[in-house]
C-alpha cells in the first residue's frame, strides 16, 4: 500500500486492554476498523469513536482483509478462531496474543491449512504507549503480508520484521521480557537492602539505581560475545570473574546480616563459581549465557 492509498479495513478481535488500544490507534489513523469481543460491551467506547461492532466471530474475520487477534492466550485464541475457520482463506491473520514459539508455529499452521496468511507478533509495550513510535512490536512470519500491511502496522508503533520462522517474534518477546524481569528483580533485591536502613528508597531509585543500570547496559555487548572470544576479552578484562565472585559473595552474606532474602543472588552466585572452576579460567561474564543453556548431548 502507498501513502496515497485509503487505509486498509482492519478488523480487531479481543478488546481487554491492549486490544482496545489497537483499535483506537486504528481509528485515529482513519482505519475502518470492525472489532469483536465476548463481553460486547468493551466495544461500547470504540464504537461511540466510529469502530463497527461485529456480532459473530465470522462477521468480524469477514470485514476485511486483516484480522488483528489479541486475546489472553492460545488456547481462547484458538477457542475463538475455530468456528471462523472456513472464512479466513485469503486473508491475513496477524496474532498479537502473547505465547511460545510453538504455540506461534502450530498457529502458523493452522492458519495455512485454512488458506490464511499469518504473522505473528510481540508488542514490547503497553497499551497507552500504541500508536506511538517507541511503541515496538516484532513481527514474525510471511514476508508477504509484512510488506503488504507494513504501513498499517507502523499505527500501532515501530514495526520490526525478525524473519520468516513464525516463532521468532515470540522468541525475541519472550527473552527481552526475561531480561526485563531479571532487571527488575535486581532492582527490587537493591530496594530491599536500602530499604533496612533509614534510606529513601524513593531518592535511591531516582538519584543512584536508575543512573547506574542505564550506566552498566554498557557491559551487554561483552555478554552476548561468542565464547571463543571471550577469552581474550577476559585476558583484557579490568574486571575479572574471580573479583565479581567476591563482590556477589559479600552481597550475599550482607543480605544474611541485614534479613534480606540471597535466594536471586544465589543464583548469580553459583554460575559465576562454575564459571570460575572451569578449564577455561579466566574468561570473562560472557561464559555465563553458555553456562545457562543446556546442552542436548
Ligand atoms: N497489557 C499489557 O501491558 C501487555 C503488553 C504486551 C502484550 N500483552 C499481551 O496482549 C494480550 C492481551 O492482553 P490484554 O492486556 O488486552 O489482556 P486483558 O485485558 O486481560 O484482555 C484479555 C482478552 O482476552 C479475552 N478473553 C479471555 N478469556 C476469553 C475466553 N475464554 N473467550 C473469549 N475471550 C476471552 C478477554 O475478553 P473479555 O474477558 O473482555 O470478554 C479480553 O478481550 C495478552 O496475550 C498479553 O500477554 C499485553
Amino acid at each position: 500500500m502507498n501513502e496515497h492509498e485509503p487505509p486498509v479495513p482492519v478488523t480487531v478481535i479481543g478488546l481487554g486492554a491492549m486490544g482496545k488500544a489497537l483499535a483506537a490507534a486504528f481509528l485515529a489513523a482513519g482505519h475502518p476498523t470492525t472489532v469483536w469481543n465476548r463481553s460486547a460491551g468493551n466495544a461500547d467506547s470504540l464504537v461511540a469513536d466510529g469502530a463497527m461492532r461485529a456480532a459473530t466471530i465470522t462477521e468480524a474475520v469477514t470485514a476485511g482483509p486483516l484480522v488483528v487477534v489479541c486475546l489472553l492466550d492460545y488456547p481462547v485464541l484458538h477457542e475463538v478462531l475455530e468456528p471462523a475457520g472456513d472464512v479466513l482463506a485469503g486473508r491475513a491473520l496477524l496474532n498479537l496474543t502473547n505465547g511460545t514459539p510453538a504455540q506461534a508455529r502450530e498457529t502458523a499452521d493452522w492458519a495455512a491449512q485454512r488458506g490464511a496468511g499469518y504473522l505473528d507478533g510481540g508488542i514490547m509495550a503497553v497499551p497507552p504507549m500504541i500508536g506511538q513510535p517507541e511503541a515496538r512490536v516484532l513481527y514474525s512470519g510471511s514476508r508477504p503480508v509484512f510488506d503488504e500491511y507494513e504501513q498499517t502496522l507502523n499505527r500501532l508503533g515501530t514495526a520490526t520484521y525478525v524473519g520468516t520462522d513464525p516463532g521468532l517474534a515470540s522468541l525475541y518477546d519472550l527473552a527481552l521480557l526475561s531480561a526485563m524481569y531479571g532487571q527488575f528483580a535486581g532492582a527490587s533485591h537493591a530496594l530491599a537492602l536500602v530499604g533496612t536502613e533509614k534510606a529513601d528508597p524513593a531518592e535511591f531509585a531516582s538519584s543512584l539505581l536508575t543512573p547506574w543500570l542505564t550506566a552498566t547496559t554498557i557491559a551487554l555487548p561483552l555478554l552476548a560475545q561468542r565464547n571463543d572470544t571471550s577469552t581474550q576479552a577476559a585476558e583484557e578484562s579490568d574486571s575479572p570473574p574471580d573479583m565479581q565472585a567476591v563482590a556477589i559473595a559479600n552481597i550475599v552474606t550482607a543480605s544474611n546480616s541485614q534479613n534480606v532474602d540471597e535466594a536471586l543472588l544465589s543464583h548469580l552466585l553459583i554460575p559465576l563459581r562454575d564459571l570460575i572452576g572451569q578449564s577455561a579460567h579466566g574468561r570473562d561474564l560472557a561464559g555465563m549465557v553458555d553456562l545457562i543453556k543446556k546442552t542436548t548431548e
